[in-house]
């Protein structure tokens, strides 16, 4: 099943890459929330190959029009065609395409693929995480940082404006112990880069299921905690705070907001 998905997200990221100059850019609610031709091409692609793969299994994607509860029996995609549908639009490298797989609220395995540069990171339960960058795979691990001396990543959408000052208030907060602070604008991505290592803790106020499964699962796998910014399991929320981190950067963050919210 995992090399299935695996190679359906490589096929849905060269529609990606064979994008038009002319991404066909359309705004949905709020402003600055983008979707683009492809985007909608992406999800119909996967949505296609994966009905042929697990015929039972239902979908909630970040294109369809109604977005389903998430606590739903049975094997479940969770997909997000273009994760940083800005970076795609203006030629950033940095998009991932998003397939995970759940069956009820246990992760079966994830998916994000970063056609752009050439790397898909994967992990199927009880079985590690690993990443594919220029045709070598190898396994992948979190770091052992706490919050002291951590890369942080964090989120934030203009179409969640009651959200952006809270953000980034936040930010300069744990830059008093952080190293340093990332946004790439794909949180997938975010999410992996601290599965990998590269990162140590990843935050948003609020995002969306697929946005945060695929890459969540292989962020689990590599040893790290992802949750909801209170410690809270977000499996099968659609839209929650959350945060994903090294357990040590995991540990200290949610103690970091309890300090500075009392
Ligand atoms: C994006 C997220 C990112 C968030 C952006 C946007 P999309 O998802 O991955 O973390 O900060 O505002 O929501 O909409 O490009 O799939």
């Amino acid at each position: 099943m995992l090399e299935g998905i695996i190679k359906i997200a490589k096929a849905a990221g060269e529609i990606a890459l064979g994008a038009d100059a002319d991404r066909h850019v359309s705004v949905k609610e709020g402003r600055a929330n983008f979707v683009t031709e492809y985007d909608k091409r992406v999800q119909s692609y996967i949505y296609g190959e994966l009905s042929r793969l697990l015929p039972e299994a239902v979908f909630v994607g970040e294109e369809d029009d109604v977005h389903p509860d998430m606590m739903r029996d049975g094997y479940r995609f969770v997909i997000d065609p273009i994760d940083g549908t800005t970076n795609f639009i203006r030629g950033s490298s940095f998009y991932s395409v998003c397939i995970a797989l759940m069956n009820c609220e246990k992760q079966v395995c994830g998916v994000v693929h970063v056609p752009a540069l050439d790397t898909t990171y994967f992990a199927e339960a009880d079985k590690g995480a690993f990443v594919t960058r220029g045709g070598v795979t190898r396994p992948i691990h979190v770091s052992g940082y706490g919050l002291d001396g951590a890369i942080v990543a964090m989120g934030t959408s203009p179409y969640r404006a009651e959200l952006i000052t809270k953000s980034f208030d936040l930010t300069e907060k744990l830059l008093s112990k952080a190293a340093d602070i990332r946004r790439s604008g794909s949180a997938a991505l975010d999410i992996c880069y601290v599965a990998e290592g590269v990162y140590d803790l990843m935050y948003e106020l609020s995002l969306y299921a697929w946005d945060f499964t695929a890459a969540s699962i292989i962020l689990t796998e590599a040893g790290g905690v992802f949750s909801a910014i209170n410690g809270e399991s977000v499996t099968c929320k659609l839209n929650t705070p959350y945060v994903a981190g090294s357990p040590a950067a995991h540990a200290d963050f949610i103690e970091f907001i309890k300090a500075h919210e009392e």
